[in-house]
């Protein structure tokens, strides 16, 4: 209680200054976290150990670790983890046994862990009455009973929903979106303080565990105060990996594009918030859209509508929209834009605007029908029994077994570690060609040059390093003492040529003072 008073004033007081829960809890010298998303807990305890914390990540968000109802018809898709069916840790990605195992793990290399907490529902109403769930437990959703939990019919929103079907029928109205279900999620009354306890209960079991905060599922449908209430039942994080008194940071998703009945800001009080606009426009330029080009990017942020920049919870796609569901539409760029793709997560990452996350997939079986894809829905790579499949490592580092792993390509992990590198620095010497030619520093410490222009480009640039010979990041890295891809050489002025052909397998060069010969 008192902490969240406190917590009260700092937003009141101290506006501006980063706290509490809008600190991300990254150690100081990372910037980015990942989702690994459903992933098991046993590969992602062992890809912090050999992969996250070596190359500077500082988190992961999972997929929702809480029971949820098998839903056979689709065939086990990935989203009958947003239907839960109880709080107990046992999912396709394991038991509680392997959750703590992974937590421990993790946070021992610094790499802290991130829960997708789905609190504004319980399972889709047509669920009907059964036990076939991820660990048995019952629910009957003709009655609304969830005993393990336990709730029942007064737990849910029913009475209070205004609406002839019981759905959310227009998101206009914004007491629709938080007491109607969203696609007949059975909406849970979050203003009662039973509703709030049982929620805040199960945060903190993942919390004395030793996670590091929560992105906080369908935000939007949820009334402010509610999710405000629930926090200030929130324990301090363990204090076997983190300072007295640190409390979780809270990322909450509410996809604002404008022209909504609410806003972000109702938001930005509570928490961080994902900024939906981010990953839409940042598509539109960099696929050259509506006109757009890179040039414009140069007051990207608040300039462009962007909630504040210490608020934002920023990606270029989510696991959501790279599908075609929440929003974005078309202009999301995912993994099967690789090249493109790549572009924006290396702007992105350059970029100081926001708290950045990276999208790690599984890849599916794409199959457009009239506009649509027709396997959006489909889950991770999985055996005939359903489980999930092992995440496993080839021997050039990619992912086998379906799994992508954009997290590991090695454009996006190198520029990873650029924004660690650089972090703290102001974004300086821009520069553009008024087309699609951009390049920018953050203060002395990092230089990035783009060519989207369908032309090639070969300039000599003001980058602000000090002079000497710098690995590309991007057609390579610094092994050693060489450079495995292009080198760059800054001379006695700070100045440099730059060489990117329209043709390169990517058209952008970085470099860092770490990654200097
Ligand atoms: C369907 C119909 C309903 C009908 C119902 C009858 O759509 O109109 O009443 O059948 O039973 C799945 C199905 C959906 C089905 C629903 C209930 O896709 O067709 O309803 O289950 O059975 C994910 C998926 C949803 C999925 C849901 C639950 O995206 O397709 O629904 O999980 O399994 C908005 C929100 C935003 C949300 C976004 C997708 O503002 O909050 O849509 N994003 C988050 C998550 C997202 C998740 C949810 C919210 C829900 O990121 O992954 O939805 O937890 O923009
Ligand atoms: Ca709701």
């Amino acid at each position: 209680m008192t902490r969240m008073l406190l917590g009260f004033v700092v937003v009141g007081v101290l506006a501006g200054i980063c706290a509490a829960q809008f600190n991300p809890n990254v150690l100081c010298d990372r910037t980015s976290i990942v989702h690994l998303f459903e992933w098991r807990w046993e590969d992602i305890a062992a890809e912090c150990e050999r992969y996250l914390g070596p190359n500077g990540f500082g988190g992961v968000q999972i997929s929702p670790p809480n029971e949820n109802v098998i839903v056979k018809n689709p065939d086990r898709p990935w989203w009958e983890r947003y239907q839960p069916a109880s709080y107990k840790i046992c999912t396709r990605s394991g038991d509680e046994h392997q959750f703590r195992d992974m937590v421990t793990r993790c946070n021992n290399v610094g790499v802290y862990i991130y829960v997708d907490a789905v609190i504004n529902h319980m399972c889709g109403a047509g669920a009907g009455k059964g036990n076939v769930s991820t660990c048995g437990s019952p629910y009957d959703t003709i009655k609304r009973e969830f005993p393990a939990v336990p709730y029942s019919s007064v737990d849910f929103n029913d009475k209070k929903c205004k609406t002839e079907s019981g759905g959310i029928e227009n998101y206009g109205d914004a007491n629709q979106v938080r007491d109607c279900q969203l696609v007949s999620l059975l909406d849970l009354a979050l203003e009662k303080e039973y509703v709030q306890s049982k929620i805040a209960d199960y945060l903190n079991v993942l919390i004395d565990i030793g996670v590091a905060g929560f992105r906080v599922d369908a935000a939007k449908h949820m009334w402010p105060g509610d999710i405000l209430a629930v926090n200030r039942k929130l324990n301090d994080l363990n204090t076997r990996w983190f300072h007295n008194g640190t409390q979780p940071f809270i990322y909450q998703e509410v996809i604002d594009l404008g022209g909504e009945a609410l806003s972000v800001n109702e938001y930005i009080g509570i928490g961080r918030v994902t900024e939906f606009k981010y990953g839409a426009k940042l598509g539109n330029v960099i696929r050259k859209l509506n006109g757009e080009k890179m040039s414009y990017l140069k007051n990207w942020g608040e300039g462009w509508g962007f909630m504040q920049s210490d608020r934002a919870l920023v990606f270029v796609d989510n696991h959501d929209n790279q599908r075609g569901h929440g929003a974005g539409g078309a202009s999301i760029l995912t993994f099967w834009d690789a090249r493109l793709h790549k572009m924006a997560v290396g702007f992105m990452l350059a970029h100081p605007y926001g708290f950045t996350q990276i999208m790690s997939s599984f890849r599916w079986p794409r199959n457009f029908v009239n506009g649509k894809d027709v396997n959006d829905w489909v889950g991770p790579p999985s055996y005939n029994n359903g489980s999930t499949m092992a995440v496993t490592i080839n021997e050039d580092t990619t992912c086998g077994s379906g799994w992508v792993c954009e997290h590991r390509w090695r454009q996006i992990k190198n520029m990873v570690i650029f924004r660690n590198v650089v972090n703290g620095q102001a974004l300086i010497n821009w520069w553009d060609n008024g087309n699609n030619q951009i390049a920018f520093g953050r203060g002395r410490a990092g230089f990035i040059v783009f060519n989207n222009d369908n032309w090639d480009m070969d300039v000599t640039l003001y980058t602000g390093l000090s002079p000497g010979k710098y690995c590309d990041i991007i057609s390579g890295q610094k092994e050693g003492n060489v450079c495995t891809g292009k080198q760059i050489s800054v001379s006695e002025n700070s100045l440099a040529n730059f060489v990117i052909k329209s043709s390169d397998e990517d058209p952008f060069v970085a470099i860092h003072v770490n990654a200097k010969l």
